[in-house]
């Protein structure tokens, strides 16, 4: 098979660039090595940055998050007892953020591209991106059963973290930044409303927890716990006492239990390959790099790298130009260590680490003190939350 842009992957990355392809008339084919039900399933992030929404609803896959989506305008900050509320409006200029759940992207960005767009092969796993500094790389694959060959004029990885296409960067050329934390986050649904309308994000001193949501029924919530910890040492009523011991206020708010329908445990990490780009294969994604959850910035950097490709593929067909296509990586590069950057600040100023003395205690506090009461603080905050511009 040939095609113009191999897309090993059908994350958001992958999905989303073949229908940003598929609207600027350039063909492409997509490679996903699980099936769809599979991919359909997968519980991940839930929060879209304005940016994101945006480019999606441009590409016409907005019309059923702009229906069930939940418009959010703040976080709410808890810590000491205390509840601290971020306005994102008014300290962005009117920004906010989507609750709209990673499934129900993929779910319609899937269904579009069945109706409309080119070739996506399920249970079609890359085995190797091959001769990636040439003008024709090729993509080696399996699909039912038997090893085949995409000819392309570009690949791009969008193969996540534990993909193939990272491997394809020659060693020499390949640097690593890495940061593992010594905790994890417990995830579970829930069939119950949530017990607040905005996400809380809260410090204790056991740990971690945020309340999040999927629908006006559905309550997404998380727990930090330590490392390698396995999901079923937590009885269901286990996970409710603890939410409600981290989530306590002094005045009274009160959390709404249920069944749980999922539990998971996701480990914490910090990681970017650089360069994101080599020869004709590019990198997208979690491919490239890897964000602790507590940000909401995973699936908005998987975006933001797509859209950056696609811009600059289309402006070299248009004029000539590679430029923008040359810049890939140090385009993509300054928005993903912001957010790396972000992230970590996050992850710092609201988990516990098990080595934690009363001085870090009380550097938290004092930094969330400052969000609290600072206006820049709050703003560089609600600035990040909601996505920096796109490069
Ligand atoms: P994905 O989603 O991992 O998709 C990669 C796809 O590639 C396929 N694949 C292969 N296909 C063919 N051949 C091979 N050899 C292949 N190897 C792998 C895989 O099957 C898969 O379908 O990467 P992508 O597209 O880059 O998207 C990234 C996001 O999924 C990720 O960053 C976010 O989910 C991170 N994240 C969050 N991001 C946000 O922006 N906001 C959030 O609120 C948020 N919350 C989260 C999160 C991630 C979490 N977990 C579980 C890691 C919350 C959690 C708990
Ligand atoms: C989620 O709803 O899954 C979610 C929300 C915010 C985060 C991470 C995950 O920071």
């Amino acid at each position: 098979m040939r095609t113009t842009v191999g897309i090993i992957g059908a994350g958001p990355a992958g999905l989303l660039l073949a229908r940003l392809l598929h609207r600027a008339g350039i063909d492409s084919v997509v490679l996903e090595a699980r099936d769809r039900a599979y991919v359909e399933a997968r519980q991940r992030a839930g929060i879209l940055e304005q940016g994101t929404v945006d480019v999606l609803r441009e590409c016409g896959a907005g019309a059923r998050m702009d229906r069930e989506g939940l418009r959010h305008d703040g976080i709410e900050l808890r810590f000491d007892r205390r509840r601290h509320r971020v306005d994102f409006p008014e300290l962005t200029g009117g920004k906010s953020v989507m609750v709209y759940a990673q499934t129900e992207v993929v779910k319609d960005l899937i269904a579009l591209h069945t109706d409309e767009g080119g070739p996506l092969l399920f249970e079609a796993k890359a085995l190797a991106v091959e001769d990636p500094d040439s003008e024709h790389p090729r993509v080696r694959y399996v699909h039912e059963g038997v090893e085949q060959t995409l000819e392309c004029d570009y690949v791009v990885g969008c193969d996540g973290f534990w993909g193939v296409a990272r491997e394809a960067v020659p060693r020499e050329l390949s640097r690593v930044f890495e940061r593992t934390y010594p905790f994890g986050w417990l995830g579970v649904l829930a069939d119950v409303p949530p017990s607040n309308d905005e996400l809380v994000y809260a410090r204790h001193d056991r740990g971690f927890a945020l309340l999040s949501m999927r629908s006006p029924e559905v309550s997404r919530l998380y727990l930090q716990v330590p490392d390698g910890t396995d999901p079923d040492e937590w009885s269901d009523e286990e996970i409710w006492d603890e939410l409600e011991r981290r989530f306590e206020t002094a005045d009274g708010w009160s959390l709404k239990r249920g069944p749980v329908t999922s539990k998971s445990v996701t480990p914490m990490r910090s990681f970017v390959h650089e360069p994101m780009r080599h020869g004709r294969l590019f990198l997208a994604g979690d491919a490239a790099h890897i964000v602790p959850p507590t940000g909401a910035k995973g699936l908005n950097l998987a975006v933001s790298d797509v859209v950056t490709f696609a811009r600059g593929l289309v402006r070299l067909r248009e004029t000539g130009s590679a430029d923008r296509l040359d810049a890939y990586s140090e385009t993509c590069l300054r928005r993903v260590w912001q957010a790396e950057r972000f992230s970590y600040a996050m992850t710092t100023t609201l988990h516990r680490a098990p080595d934690a003395t009363a001085f870090d205690d009380r550097l938290q506090l004092a930094r969330l003190e400052r969000i609290a009461t600072a206006r820049s603080a709050a703003t560089d905050l609600a600035e990040n939350y909601t996505g920096l511009p796109f490069g």
